[in-house]
């Protein structure tokens, strides 16, 4: 990225345009290019005032993060001391800020003597969310210009807030109605002839005053915190920065500063989160479908099936202001799904994070109906029956019947072979799978499956929906669990050969929880519900190759009526009302007894072992789903853990974690586990050519 600083005058004003498109990224060449430009008309007498804004769509994104992957090339412009200089000048500066002033943006605006900004405007400090903190005074800054706790709210929450909310807070001075580059002039050209003392953000110190008479702000600050940020090591960077700027003056605030953001800048988690920032963006580019195809503008939408999917998903629509007519087969079924919803929003309400009449306005985007007749204005219909295919063959033959002619068919199947679905309809060109994940108005992810036949125009029209919906949308293929599901298929059945091995569930969550997981594998059964998988493994054990071990202690589990949270009991115990799990001497027998039947002789399994063991297998199908084209780059297998399993962003997802980790140590593992185990663990080809080439998963297709 290049980046230069426009020099514009009007009449005695200096208008310095940061110009790098698309965000106006603070490359190194646009600081130099700012730094030049300050100085040019600080020595120009010529200029009275100096108005700093951004070309284009925005004021500024921030640094070029791009350019983090390696130090600072010798001699760079440092962005901190140009602000300085800046900061110092006795020409007042203005900063009129539009679009977005994020990061590095917002910091240069921080160092401004005054901040107009336009409605409409989002600023932020969302470093924490790459894994570094502030670096250009954001720490030492804020604090002192609207107070400790609301600046650890904003750098430690890392959210672009709206205009309005950052005047309320004192980020920015003024929101302009009107011109922005006429007011912010006019404003320093009045500033320059009032001559009166300018406000420079570094020099307050009242705020943090204030708060060292309070030292236990930081400790409460970290403990309220601590569950959101657990694992990651930048939120805990954050609040030392921001610590700093209460007790060390000014200048050695801004030395540690720096030192703390080159520390992070360097680590392996900024590493993995800033992987997961582009994978995010390169997830919306589809080859053979580009940004200009013509897509389905989506203004009505129904659902098939009112269970806790269909509710969810039914509710993603509402919430993003679409409207939407839930299906089902009887007024009982709809009673029952839509009190769900209802309640739902109800506890939300509650909890103070939507307003009544935020409540009934989304409630009543969501009409009933028990006639398909109901979805014929539908753009795009959501199917989310149970996981038969006979049933969701029958859904599709009615809803070709029923459907306008361009609507898009969604199933919202999470393992059945979207092809099959397509071909009992008259139209698989429109028939795509839209797999939501539970809950469906709170999980990000949208694993979009495309079919043999769906048509670029329906792969864009429920690509750009996702977007719409906030949710992140990866294209995958058809196979069997397509990316996510299938990648859980050898994590899980691993977990449980451990149990066999001698490992108690306890260990096995507990140690894979500490890796970062939301929780371990047997608790994460208990809470989706153990018979979602045995319908499954029910299903499968036709054509389950009968030479390969299998655990039959899931089924057993089952059988008992064992289903998890829902029925009190599954992998653990629960006592009524309670989500803890309690370790159940029913279920270690059950283990016992089927590695006895099977002949494994128990051992103290070490704790790690239990990594290795879990995850390389789901690296290895990973590999091969990527080798099958199934997932058109391993970051967007990335973005499907991250987003739809809670695989650690800390980590960046479980092929860049590979990446990290060395495809050579997991070829090795795994071949000693192939070894030992059999062929389920052979190495995939693609991680074995790799391991070899001495290449990494980020290098495929590249
Ligand atoms: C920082 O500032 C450190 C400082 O504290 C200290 C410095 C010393 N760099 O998101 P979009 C690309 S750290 C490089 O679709 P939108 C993006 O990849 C930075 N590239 O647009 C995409 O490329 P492509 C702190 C960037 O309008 C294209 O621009 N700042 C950067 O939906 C369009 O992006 C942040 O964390 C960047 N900084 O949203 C803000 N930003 O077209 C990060 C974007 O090839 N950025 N790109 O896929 C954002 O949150 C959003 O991009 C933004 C615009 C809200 C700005």
């Amino acid at each position: 990225m290049p980046g230069s600083v426009e020099l514009e005058r009007h009449d005695g004003v200096a208008l310095l345009r940061l110009t790098n498109p698309p965000v106006n990224g603070l490359s190194f060449a646009m600081r130099a290019a700012l730094g030049d430009r300050i100085m040019e008309v600080l020595a120009d007498d010529g200029v009275a005032a100096i108005v700093v804004a951004g070309a284009g769509r925005m004021f500024c994104g921030g640094a070029d993060i791009r350019e983090f992957d390696a130090p600072p090339p010798p001699g760079a412009a440092s962005l901190p001391a140009v602000l300085a200089e800046m900061e110092a000048s006795r020409k007042p500066v203005v900063a009129a800020i539009h679009g977005v002033a994020a990061g590095g943006g917002l910091e240069v605006a921080l160092a401004c003597h005054v901040r107009l900004a336009v409605p409409g405007t989002r600023l932020g400090l969302p470093e924490v969310t790459l894994g570094i903190v502030p670096g250009a005074g954001g720490t030492q800054r804020l604090p002192r210009l609207i107070g400790v706790e609301p600046a650890l709210d904003v750098i430690v929450g890392g959210r672009l807030l709206a205009a309005e909310r950052a005047l309320a807070l004192g980020i920015v001075d003024q929101v302009v109605d009107g011109d922005l580059l006429d007011g912010a002039i006019a404003r320093a050209r009045q500033l320059a002839a009032d001559g009166g003392p300018l406000r420079r953000a570094s020099l307050l110190e009242e705020r943090v005053a204030e708060a060292r008479a309070r030292p236990g702000i930081f400790a409460a600050f970290r403990k309220q915190m601590a569950r959101r940020a657990r694992g990651f090591d930048a939120p805990y960077a954050c609040v030392e920065s921001v610590e700093n700027a209460v007790s060390l003056p000014f200048a050695e605030g801004m030395a540690a500063e720096r030192r703390i953001f080159e520390r992070l800048r360097a680590s392996d988690q900024s590493r993995a989160q800033r992987h997961a920032f582009f994978a995010e963006r390169e997830a919306t580019k589809i080859p053979d479908v580009p940004r200009a195809t013509p897509a389905l503008p989506v203004e009505r939408a129904a659902i098939v099936g009112c269970g806790t999917m269909g509710g969810g998903i039914a509710m993603t629509f509402a919430n993003a202001g679409i409207p939407v007519t839930v299906v089902d087969v009887s007024e009982e079924a709809l009673d029952k799904g839509l009190a769900v919803v209802a309640q739902n929003y109800a506890a939300t309400v509650a909890k103070g994070r939507l307003s009544q009449a935020a409540m009934d306005e989304r409630l009543a985007r969501i009409a009933r109906s028990v006639r398909y007749e109901d979805v014929r204005d539908a753009d795009i219909v959501v199917e989310a029956v149970f996981e038969r295919m006979e049933l969701k063959q029958e859904v599709f033959r009615r809803l070709d019947a029923a459907c306008k002619p361009d609507a898009v068919l969604a199933t919202n199947t999470s393992t059945l072979d979207v092809d099959e679905i397509a071909a009992t309809t008259s139209r698989p060109e429109s028939v795509i799978g839209t797999h939501f994940f539970s809950p469906a108005n709170v999980m990000r992810l949208m694993e979009n499956v495309r079919g043999r036949r769906s048509s670029p125009r329906t792969i864009a029209t429920v690509m750009q929906l996702a977007k719409r919906l906030g949710k992140v949308g990866v294209l995958v293929g058809v196979c069997d669990g397509f990316v996510g599901n299938r990648l859980l298929a050898p994590y899980l059945r691993e977990a449980e050969f451990l149990l066999e091995e001698g490992a108690p569930p306890q260990q096995v969550d507990r140690v894979l929880f500490e890796f970062g997981l939301p929780m371990g594998p047997f608790q994460m059964s208990d809470l989706a519900g153990n018979d979602v998988s045995w319908f499954i493994r029910q299903r499968q054990a036709a054509t389950r190759p009968a030479h390969l071990r299998y655990s039959p202690v899931a089924d057993r589990i089952c059988e008992r009526g064992r289903f998890g949270q829902k029925t009190g009991a599954g992998w653990y115990r629960y006592e009524p009302g309670s989500r803890t799990p309690v370790p159940d001497p029913l279920v270690e027998e059950l283990i016992a007894g089927a590695a006895a039947e099977a002949g494994i002789a128990r051992r103290a399994v070490g704790d790690d072992e239990i990594v290795p063991r879990c995850l390389y297998p789901l690296v290895n199908e990973g590999a091969k789903v990527l080798d099958e084209g199934i997932a058109l780059r391993a970051s967007d297998i990335d973005i499907v853990w991250m987003h739809g399993y809670g695989f650690p962003r800390y980590r960046g997802g479980p092929m860049f974690w590979a990446d990290l980790v060395g495809l050579r140590t997991i070829y090795d593992a795994l071949s000693r586990l192939h070894d030992e185990h059999g062929e389920r663990l052979e190495p995939a080809p693609l991680l074995k050519r790799l391991a070899e080439q001495g290449k990494e998963f980020g290098d495929v297709g590249s």
